[in-house]
């Protein structure tokens, strides 16, 4: 059975989630424990250099690196599919991967790391409004990739779903979709309702 090496709240673990969920494949979650810094002991590190979860062993192939693992997940496990079949849109897809993961996530995560690990008191508010000012421009770059269609790549991708984790907390970290981006916003509705949803918890 494939194995997971995971930290539940993690966002690039939960990415992977959501594919095994989409895909309906069974794996045993295996909980690595961040806070006791089990991800850099020798036995782990030997899995992935990097000491970082995710990583997924099936067959006794050992991947890691969350995007990878998903393109390696759809090529082996292609139904249903979570990449479009034509080389331009698949290409497409992996902009989008890395525009969530490369300028989207860096601006989210400072948003998370000052309200989770921060008291009030000392929170830089001018950094969190920096880069809820950035997130504001780059939700408007989503809502002109989304026009007219449902999902960012016409039919749901892995491109949809690197950007799920982040939305998952958008209410949490305060973090708004103007009322006015209604591509975005009917988009964030469609990816709550799937029932891979679930695989955030
Ligand atoms: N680029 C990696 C990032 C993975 C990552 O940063 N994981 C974090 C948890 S969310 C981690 O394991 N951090 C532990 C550490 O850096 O020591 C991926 O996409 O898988």
């Amino acid at each position: 059975m494939i194995k997971l090496y995971d930290y539940p709240q993690c966002p690039f673990c939960r990415k992977v989630r959501i594919v095994l969920a989409e895909k309906g494949i069974k794996y045993e979650r295996i909980f690595v424990d961040l806070r006791k810094k089990e991800q850099k002991k020798e036995d782990f590190l030997r899995l992935n250099p990097y000491g970082k979860v995710p990583v997924l062993i099936d067959d006794g192939v050992v991947i890691y690196e969350s995007s990878v693992i998903n393109e390696y997940l759809d090529e082996k496990y292609p139904n249903p599919p979570l990449m479009p079949s034509d080389f331009a849109a698949r290409a497409k897809v992996r902009i989008l991967v890395d525009f969530c993961e490369s300028h989207f996530f860096p601006l989210w995560y400072n948003i998370y790391k000052e309200i989770t690990f921060k008291t009030e008191h000392e929170r830089n508010k001018g950094s969190i409004e920096k880069s809820k000012n950035e997130i504001k421009e780059y939700l408007y770059r989503l809502d002109r990739e989304l026009k007219g269609q449902e999902y960012l790549a016409g039919s749901y991708s892995l491109a949809d779903i690197a950007f799920t984790p982040k939305i998952v907390l958008f209410e949490s970290l305060g973090i708004q979709v103007d009322s006015e981006l209604k591509n975005v916003r009917s988009w964030v509705e469609k990816i709550k309702s799937r029932s891979s949803y679930k695989a955030l918890e």
